[in-house]
């Protein structure tokens, strides 16, 4: 596939290291509807069917004290065409400015399959670090993320951190999270002498990483900037198997169907064939 968007450098780290920041890709006013919108989904607490909820844990914070018990995250917006951010998390994943680098970093035509929303309020956990395969089980290949920043994003307010040099890495048996620090339960410990590295991100950049990159984010010890964020994933045309939480749908939105990953997992034959959505 001819190369229409990466600049070399942008190809070789991409490469090596299997996430890539391309800065500005969407405006502040598509930004501020971005943000306006999911905040209004989210003025009165969490949406059933829509929000996910933190599941009690010993070691997390109680309900009460918990940020994200008003603002959990929100999955698969995109699949709910009834309310505002139905049309707006669609439109945004089958954006014409993501489909082209998609495709370059594929190097085959992409699929969307999941979108999520994270609001991140001020002193909200983070999610430990993990590799998004673990949860998509695309088969062969891996996965993509398109994380959009819908707010300024660093180390004060939880921002995202990337270990380099995981893009090839095989999908790992995830250690238990600190449930103090992150609302997720999993934790994949990086190879050794490799570290954790955080981005600093403007509202409007766009991270693109595979599958099998370890990443995750911080907790938001800011005092009053949430980090919101959406984000999409992607599978390439090519894939054969995934799992069940997800479907396929091509940028001019025809749903393809792809067969349910059954396999164990990295964790062996005890592992749950139908891993938890990511
Ligand atoms: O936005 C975050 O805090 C974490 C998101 C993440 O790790 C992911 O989408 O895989």
């Amino acid at each position: 596939m001819n190369r229409i968007i990466l600049s070399d450098s942008q190809r070789a780290q991409f490469d090596r290291d299997g996430f890539l920041a391309m800065r500005g890709l969407f405006s502040a006013d598509e930004i501020h509807d971005i943000r306006s919108t999911f905040m209004a989904a989210a003025k009165d607490g969490p949406v059933p069917g829509l929000s996910d909820v933190p599941k009690a844990r010993e070691g997390a914070p109680a309900v009460s004290s918990d940020p994200l018990s008003f603002y959990p995250r929100m999955l698969s917006p995109h699949k709910h065409a009834d309310k505002p951010v139905g049309p707006l998390a669609m439109r945004y994943m089958h954006d014409a400015r993501l489909r082209p680098i998609l495709a370059e970093l594929f190097a085959e035509e992409p699929f969307a399959c999941s979108s999520m929303f994270y609001f991140k309020p001020p002193g909200a956990r983070g999610q430990d670090l993990h590799q998004d395969n673990f949860y998509l089980r695309v088969k062969p290949g891996t996965c993509m993320a398109a994380w959009v920043a819908v707010d300024d994003a660093d180390e004060d307010n939880g921002g995202m951190m990337f270990v380099p040099q995981t893009a090839g890495l095989d999908i790992a048996c995830p250690e238990m999270a600190d449930p103090s620090l992150s609302f997720t339960t999993e934790h994949v410990e990086p190879p050794p002498g490799l570290q954790p590295q955080m981005m600093r991100l403007k509202a409007g950049d766009v991270l693109f990483f595979n599958g099998s990159v370890i990443h995750g984010s911080t907790p938001n010890t800011s005092a009053d900037r949430f980090r919101r964020s959406l984000i999409f994933h992607y599978v390439p045309k090519s894939t054969v198997e995934m799992s069940h939480y997800y479907e396929a749908l091509s940028f001019d939105g025809a749903k393809h169907e792809i067969a349910v990953n059954m396999e164990g997992g990295p964790c062996g034959a005890t592992q749950d064939v139908l891993t938890g959505q990511h």
